[in-house]
């Protein structure tokens, strides 16, 4: 029986010299804005993204001038802590190199977009002399390392901090290309010197991603994550993880052999085990994980095809020990809780709301001169949290009355003014830099919001928390799947419409309409919102009701996904 042919991205990692390619001397070759093909694939590894303006694509078209190419980078932030520095020298970056504005993501990291090829390397330099980096930012590896950012418990914070910063250095890419290319570090000679203990030559079969879990909150959403590791806290201890596989989102319009799948919580390990048990699962899946089919190489599959228990089996015999029962723990919510909360130890955290991550001055709304100011006299930290917002974290009680000012001045906290859908939305970047968007989401969510608020407000929910989520397309960058109502781009202006997500983003939705356009959203959905203000069952969540109430028909798991459609 003749192997099958791998997929074309193992070539290009094979052929890399560990990641090298040909990335430096096109950097170089001022007769394009562009990168080859290869190049393109490598960069990720590297933190980046080659992307073209969409909004300028057809006039640039018709005046035969190549695309508006520049660079998205991603700089990691383990465990979401910047420091104000960091965030200073973000925000000069973007100022400098990018689109005047940057992105928090969904995953706890800082995004430039706009950055043109005469600039990358420059950018990346300057990223990394303020000690943050972007190296396996993306690409086949493991991406940054999410952790719930808890405000109220500042020990048990510290430590699963420790964990997911540790797991991040420990799974970070061995190879000194890197340092070569961007930060013009020794070059090796001959690939021999070279060595990927954990990866090996061709890195992983797709991308990985890692988060810290601290219940009562799945603000890190680890249903959608390959591996996530669940604090257990006893008597205000940690006394280890339970671990979870095989979270994923993103599948393809059309192709039902697609789809996101919960992770399964499969065992409990202690604090010191876990960088152990992160390699193992990480090996695991680079031995057995999917190389000939990019659609089928996530975690996600290589359980679904090979059953969680063959996948636990695997893990133990790697690790050479069994992990331990699964131990008890709860999710509530996977949101974020905003304002003021002053922990035991008397310091004090702000959440502040960011739409869409988008850190950004308006006309009339400088948010990002806010935040600017406050990180110039804030002497705590900054917390990216997992739905796109910011913790202006541990601030002294001399310094809180100064914050507050500027909270005040640059009107960072209008809380008042928004409807607690909007407080609980969030979009994906999607048009104009995102190459895979077929529909917008960053920029339209907002204005889909207002139109709803006007239902929200009719029918008597403007103060319920029901989870809302847009992507542009059905990857599902801002974790759509598990929210309560979810929005994926199918078109221009058209989108597929998913309701009964859990509103601890434990359970996945299922699609409620195909194809709806934009401006028949707000009529889809005002008789579910209307009946669900009527009908719910006290304390009743958005999503349990459409399924109690026969709307959608209970949603299933992994394959089963698309399954009976309603
Ligand atoms: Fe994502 C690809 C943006 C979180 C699933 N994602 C992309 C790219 C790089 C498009 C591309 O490949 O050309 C997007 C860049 C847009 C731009 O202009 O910036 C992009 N993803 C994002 C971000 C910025 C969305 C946001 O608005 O915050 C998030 C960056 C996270 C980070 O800091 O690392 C982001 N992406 C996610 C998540 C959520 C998560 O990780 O918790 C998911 C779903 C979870 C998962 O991985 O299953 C996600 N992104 C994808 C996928 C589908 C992967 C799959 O298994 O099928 C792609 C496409 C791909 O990999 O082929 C993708
Ligand atoms: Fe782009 Fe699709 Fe991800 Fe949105 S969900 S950022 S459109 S890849």
């Amino acid at each position: 029986m003749s192997e099958q042919k791998l997929a074309a991205n193992e070539y290009i990692k094979i052929r890399s010299n560990f990641l090298r390619g040909t990335l430096a001397e096109e950097l170089t070759d001022v007769s394009t804005g562009a990168i080859s093909e290869d190049s393109q694939q490598l960069i990720k590894f590297h933190g980046s993204y080659m992307q073209d303006d969409r909004d300028l694509r057809a006039d640039r078209r018709k005046h035969r001038l190549e695309k508006a190419y520049s660079f998205m980078i991603r700089i990691r932030v383990p465990g979401g802590v910047s420091t104000p520095a960091q965030w200073l020298a973000t925000d000069a970056l973007c100022e400098k190199y990018g689109n005047h504005d940057f992105k928090l993501t969904t995953r706890q990291a800082f995004q430039l977009h706009g950055v043109i090829k005469s600039n990358l390397k420059r950018t990346i330099r300057e990223i990394n002399q303020v000690a943050m980096d972007t190296i396996a930012a993306c690409g086949d590896v493991n991406r940054n390392v999410m952790c719930n950012p808890n405000p109220f418990l500042s020990e048990i914070h510290a430590a699963v901090l420790k964990v997911s910063q540790d797991i991040s250095q420990h799974l970070t890419p061995n190879t000194g290309a890197y340092h070569e290319i961007w930060l013009d570090g020794e070059k090796v000679v001959t690939s021999e010197q070279e060595e990927e203990p954990i990866y090996g030559k061709t890195y992983l079969p797709r991308k990985f991603k890692i988060t810290v879990a601290v219940p009562p909150s799945n603000d890190v959403d680890i249903y959608a994550n390959d591996l996530s590791f669940i604090a257990i806290v006893e008597k205000n201890k940690l006394v280890g993880f339970n671990v979870a596989v095989g979270g994923g989102m993103g599948m393809t319009h059309g192709n039902e052999e697609t789809y996101p799948r919960l992770a399964d919580v499969i065992g409990f390990c202690s604090v010191e085990q876990v960088l152990q048990v992160a390699e193992q699962v990480v090996k695991v899946q680079r031995d057995f994980g999917c190389r000939t089919d990019r659609k089928h190489a996530r975690l996600k599959y290589t359980i679904q095809d090979h059953g969680v228990d063959w996948f636990l089996g695997k893990v133990n015999d790697y690790l050479g020990w069994d992990l331990a029962p699964v131990r008890a723990f709860q999710f509530d919510n996977n949101g974020d809780r905003y304002g003021w909360v002053t922990d035991p130890a008397g310091n004090s955290h702000l959440t502040l709301f960011i739409e869409g991550g988008r850190v950004i001055d308006r006309p009339g709304q400088p948010m990002r001169t806010g935040l600017k100011e406050i990180a110039k006299i804030h002497t705590g930290d900054f917390r990216l949290t997992a739905n796109q917002n910011v913790i202006i974290a541990n601030v002294s009680a001399a310094q809180r009355p100064l914050i507050e000012q500027l909270v005040e001045q640059y009107q960072l906290e209008d809380g008042q003014k928004r409807s607690t859908l909007r407080l609980n939305a969030l979009a994906c970047v999607a048009l104009p830099t995102c190459a895979l968007s077929l529909a917008e989401a960053e920029r339209y969510l907002p204005v889909l919001i207002t139109e709803l608020e006007d239902t929200i407000e009719s029918v008597g929910l403007r103060h319920d928390a029901i989870t809302i989520r847009m992507t542009g397309c059905p990857n599902g960058c801002a974790r759509p799947y598990i929210a309560e109502i979810g929005f994926v781009g199918r078109g221009p202006d058209r989108y597929n419409v998913y309701l009964g997500g859990g509103h601890a983003g434990q359970r996945l939705s299922k699609l409620y309409k195909a194809d709806v356009a934009a401006d028949e959203i707000k009529a889809l959905l005002a008789p579910v919102l209307s009946r669900y203000a009527k009908e719910r069952n006290e304390g009743e969540k958005f999503g349990d009701f459409v399924i109690r109430a026969g709307i959608i028909a209970a949603t299933v798991q992994g394959a089963d996904f698309h399954k009976n459609l309603s």
